[in-house]
């Protein structure tokens, strides 16, 4: 392991909780637009939530909410939502469910021998989290020193065939006014795609692009051709396992690599940036098996001077609440692809959805998470719900 990683989280204790039952549901939400990526078109989001129904130390009865980011196919990465279901029901659930009092970080000891999969495993223990938070009437803002009362916007863009398709959807956001534009990029549909919006949105609007990694590592004169475009970053244009291949990049191109699908831990976020390969970071909860291992990352990155923002796997207003809270620790220093709720859902599951006001979503500091259900409609786009 590299030296001086952080591995103790400056955070104080809370009390453990007592878990009674969890209930996994399934939810279905239409997008309001279809989403394309290098990767394909999504027209609805599967989603799975994590219910721990459980006791405080003093008897208080608490229900704790976790959301998995895992997509339905596994072409984001290899975790997929019917996937995470199952190894969370036959793996980490009967591991995680011992007697007795459990915490947040607990989760992740108690299931360090399974390989893999921290999608599930985040989920998880955010819902203990939001649980053992709900109890001590905390917000997760407040506990992890959350260091403003808002966060700068970033909103995340589709691939357009048609320039003037895609044009007029940046307008539209610009017009919304988030603060940061993020432009999804496939070969084919990516340098005359990011001009043109660049000389749409003028110089001064902070603009960035994301590959998921469409590209190879024979692709390095083609992308410094992003260069003159004056971008934040680059975010994966290499596979994810490439992470030799991003610091190769990184001495082609002037514009700076930001890695996402190949920062999976701590550990192999402190090995990108030793190689070179991560000049900048995007921290997803999720997909580094939940939101303890993001800060721990983000307490790296400050360390080492590495600018870091918040992704989004276009969350429910439950991880869109906590993400908002994340995102405001002092070394997130640019522009998540946090936006409002309604950039993707017509109605969100929440009672308080995220919304964008002069560019920037509000902290949201309610005990747990940041989040009320709305128990009506979430019952009403409920597919599946099983209690364990
Ligand atoms: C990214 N998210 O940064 C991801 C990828 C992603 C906001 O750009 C349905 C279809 C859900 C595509 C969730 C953003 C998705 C999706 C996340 C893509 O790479
Ligand atoms: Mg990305």
């Amino acid at each position: 392991m590299t030296a001086s990683v952080p591995d103790d989280l400056a955070v104080g204790p809370l009390e453990p909780v007592e878990v009674v039952d969890v209930a996994l549901r399934r939810i279905s939400l239409p997008l309001v637009v279809p989403f394309r990526t290098s990767f394909g078109v999504e027209r609805e989001r599967d989603i799975l939530l994590v219910e721990v129904a459980a006791r405080s130390g003093g008897g208080d009865h608490v229900t704790g909410w976790g959301e998995c980011v895992a997509l339905t196919d596994p072409t984001y990465s290899p975790e997929y939502v019917d996937g995470a279901q199952h190894v969370i029901e036959h793996h980490l659930l009967p591991t995680v469910l011992v007697e007795g009092p459990i915490e947040a970080a607990d989760v992740g000891t108690r299931l360090a021998h399974i390989h893999g999969h921290p999608m599930a495993k985040g989920a998880i223990e955010m819902a203990v989290l939001d649980a053992q938070l709900r109890a001590a009437g905390r917000s997760f803002a407040d506990w992890i020193g959350a260091a403003t009362d808002r966060i700068p916007s970033g909103v995340s863009v589709g691939i357009f065939d048609e320039i003037d398709d895609l044009l007029s959807a940046v307008q539209g956001y610009v017009d919304e006014g988030y603060v940061r534009i993020k432009l999804k990029i496939e070969p084919g549909r990516d340098i005359d795609h990011v001009a043109a919006v660049r000389d749409l949105i003028g110089p001064d609007v902070p603009l960035q692009v994301d590959a998921n990694t469409a590209y190879r590592r024979t692709d390095g004169e083609h992308l410094a051709r992003l260069d003159p475009l004056d971008l934040l970053l680059v975010e994966q244009p290499l596979p994810e396992h490439d992470v030799l291949g991003h610091a190769r990049l990184a001495e082609q191109i002037d514009t700076p690599i930001c890695l996402d699908e190949s920062l999976v831990s701590l550990d192999t976020t402190a090995d990108a940036i030793d190689l070179g390969a991560c000049e900048v970071a995007n921290i997803k909860p999720g997909r580094v098996g939940g939101y303890l291992e993001a800060i721990r990352i983000h307490d790296l990155c400050r360390a080492r001077d590495v600018p870091v923002w918040c992704g989004g796997m276009i969350e429910t207003g439950i991880g869109r609440a906590a993400n908002a809270a994340l995102a405001a620790l002092p070394g997130f220093t640019l522009p998540g692809d946090i936006s409002a709720s309604t950039r993707f859902y017509a109605q969100d599951i929440v009672t308080d959805p995220i919304t964008v006001d002069d560019g920037h979503v509000a902290v949201p500091r309610t005990p747990g998470l940041g989040f009320e259900i709305d128990a009506g409609f979430l019952d009403s786009v409920t597919t599946s719900r099983v209690v364990h």
